[in-house]
């Protein structure tokens, strides 16, 4: 007599992080410096278009890593309010949030790799001093904090979370124009 088994694979809960894998490098080296026009700055970011110019930024990060927005526009040489919001729960020594305004061009993975070192600073390089616009504390659950600046150049000035291990998914671009 011959059994057929049929034996269900679960699969189980299978979780692919969503890591930005699909992220396109884009080239930069079409500066806004280079591209020498007075009206608006030739920045080609998909979905600018549908973003409002405002100098007032809110911002959350959360306990899956993330920012809710990653793309604001802003008027050059006029100051900007910034708030942010850790809205998760959990722990700041694991799940701690920051905002981290960088110049132009700025080195993302160098920046990165730095700001691991510096835990006593809040993961805020020294080393890269000169780079850094402007940053909020670290938060941790249910903080909030509010910075104030002036980014003073039309261009685009990327931000992320210096937290260790979180800017590859954590960052975002602030277009001044
Ligand atoms: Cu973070």
């Amino acid at each position: 007599m011959k059994q057929l088994f049929l034996i269900p694979v679960v699969a189980g809960s299978f979780f692919i992080a969503a890591c930005g894998g699909s992220q396109t490098k884009e080239e930069s080296t079409d500066t806004t410096e280079a591209a020498a026009e007075q009206s608006a700055p030739a920045v080609d970011i998909p979905g600018l278009d549908t973003v409002t110019v405002s100098n007032e930024i809110a911002l959350e990060g959360n306990d899956l890593m993330k920012y809710d927005k990653t793309l604001f526009r802003v008027k050059a040489g006029q100051p900007v309010k910034l708030t942010f919001h850790n809205v998760g729960e959990m722990p700041k020594e694991s799940m701690g949030h920051n905002v981290v305004v960088l110049q132009p061009g700025t080195d993302l993975p160098a920046f990165g790799g730095e700001a691991i070192k510096a835990p006593d600073t809040e993961y805020i390089p020294v080393t890269f001093a000169s780079s850094i616009v402007a940053h909020t504390k670290l938060l941790g659950p249910g903080e909030t904090d509010v910075i104030e600046f002036t980014l003073d150049s039309k261009g685009v000035y990327p931000f992320l979370c210096s937290f260790p291990g979180h800017y590859g998914v954590m960052q975002g671009k602030i277009v001044a124009e």
